[in-house]
């Protein structure tokens, strides 16, 4: 038998091990997991070289072509470039947003609007979340045909003028979720306190980005966590928090969990490297780091949030790939500076930073989470969360696809200082310029084709390889289900 790939020499880590052997790839498909050095005839031979061998990176909170939603400026990345910087950073599969527009009432058309955005444009696998900021009747009775669509999760806003529900209307999507096995993202933040603060704030002449973070404090994450924890447990909704910064609102999710409840949550990598000192950069440089939640205080912070990983209380780590470039005074961070505000106003500053590159490398060089973990949150548990598994998230022959990330050895590349002018995305900085960088992927493989080959090319894959990707419901989120009786309230 001949094989189209061979990955040889690996350390190949999944979510439940750490082993050498080596892989086959037939198709789009793994083939065969051999014990290292089994002879094995290919068309091609990859050597890994004593580099870590992943299952592809997913990302599952991604944002790309989306008009102004939080704040003023459009995002940056297309589905092109959000894809190619994906695919350049070992991200083999991405989860981006279809936000409904509030004046809209229905959420299929939506669907297949985004669809043709993506279709033919992208360097990775895509799917959607819909983003439900209006949810009426003929928006929920959308979600059937979502489903058989292949789109089985959405996200809900507790803030931003254009998205936020009211808490009747977040129990009415989440009623609604539960009834068709769809599962709900919830950006927790408590709007109506965050506007008073920033009039509050305003009020003072405060205006510069550093008061973003004055105006988005740990209790408004707080409660809000609280609060969407305690509406999804009227109706036993499993519901994933989003981007959790504060290390309050992780203890209400890690006590829900010690509950037994469907709760499940995900961090960010600006919520283990930046801090609210980000902000405060001269001029209007701080601008760069504007995201919300906002970065915490410091090392504490981060500390808290890294242990949430380690612990099992974080399912996934995302990131929140929300990109708009700095020196643009039409769509970008600059877009509120006027002469009436030099500093701008930071209420306006469009929230969101770029990261869907950066992510796996800046997390993995830290060594701060074990190798399995580190596979367990940035694709096996999203595959799991998000009813991708066991195709994508995993190595299982003849059924998981071949999507790979091959690293360097553990001290195989020597410490460089990331620059923005190394990635691949549309957007003219990253919030994580000069950090240094201990890894970087040296292959990317998507579906039996390499994508990503550091050191001959680059970026050698194919704009429209990226294929849609149909979900099935959530593993995890299944689990909680058949325990919640229509009649109990
Ligand atoms: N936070 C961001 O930083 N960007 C996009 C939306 C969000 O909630
Ligand atoms: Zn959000």
């Amino acid at each position: 038998m001949e094989y189209d790939i061979v990955v040889v020499n690996g350390v190949v880590v999944t979510a439940s091990d750490v082993a050498e052997y080596d892989i086959a790839i037939q198709g789009e498909k793994i083939a065969l997991l051999a014990p290292k050095g089994t002879p094995l005839r290919a068309k091609k031979t990859i050597d890994a070289k004593g580099g870590y061998v992943m299952p592809g990176g997913i990302d599952a909170h991604v944002h790309l072509q989306e008009p102004p939603l939080f704040g003023k400026g459009s995002t940056a990345d297309t589905f092109e470039s959000g894809t190619r910087s994906a695919v350049a950073g070992g991200t083999t599969t991405i989860v981006a947003f279809a936000p409904q527009d509030k004046s809209k009432e229905t959420l299929m058309p939506l669907f297949e609007e985004t669809y043709a955005k993506a279709k033919d444009n992208c360097y990775g696998d895509y799917s959607f979340h819909m983003l439900v900021s209006n949810p009426t009747q003929q928006a929920i009775s959308d979600l059937p045909a979502l489903k058989e669509a292949g789109v089985t999760s959405v996200k809900i806003y507790m803030t931003y003028a254009a998205l936020q529900l009211r808490d009747d209307q977040v129990l009415d999507v989440l009623l609604a979720s539960r009834q068709n096995g769809i599962t709900t993202m919830v950006h927790a933040e408590n709007g109506d306190v965050l506007n008073w603060m920033t009039k509050q704030l305003e009020k003072r002449n405060l205006h510069a980005p550093k008061y973003h973070s004055n105006s988005r404090p740990q209790p408004l994450e707080t409660e809000a966590t609280y609060r969407a924890i305690s509406l999804s447990s009227l109706v036993a909704e499993p519901i994933l928090i989003v981007h959790v910064s504060s290390p309050t609102a992780a203890q209400h999710i890690r006590d829900a969990q010690t509950k037994g409840l469907p709760i499940y949550a995900e961090t960010c990598p600006q919520y283990l490297f930046l801090t609210k000192a980000d902000l405060d950069k001269p001029s209007f440089e701080g601008a760069k780091c504007v995201c919300a939640p906002p970065p915490r205080e410091g090392s504490e912070d981060h500390d808290a949030i890294w242990k949430g990983l380690n612990n099992g209380t974080f399912t996934i780590l995302s990131s929140d790939h929300c990109p708009f470039r700095y020196d643009d005074a039409v769509t970008g961070k600059k877009s509120v500076i006027s002469p009436e505000y030099p500093v701008g106003r930071f209420q306006y500053i469009p929230n969101g930073i770029a990261g869907v590159e950066t992510r796996l490398s800046l997390v993995l060089g830290e060594d701060r989470l074990p190798l399995q973990k580190f596979v367990e949150v940035t694709s096996t548990n999203v595959a799991k969360l998000y009813g991708l598994y066991p195709r994508k998230g995993a190595l299982i022959p003849g059924v998981s696809d071949a999507d790979l990330v091959i690293w360097y050895p553990k001290g195989g590349l020597a410490p460089f200082e990331l620059k923005n002018e190394m990635l691949h995305h549309d957007v003219d900085y990253t919030p994580f310029e000069g950090r240094t960088l201990r890894q970087w992927p040296r292959y990317t493989i998507l579906r039996g084709q390499v994508v990503w080959d550091r050191e001959n090319g680059g970026l050698v894959g194919k704009k429209g390889y990226g294929q849609f990707v149909k979900r099935g419901e959530s593993l995890l989120a299944l689990k909680a289900q058949g325990e919640w009786n229509p009649e109990d309230f």
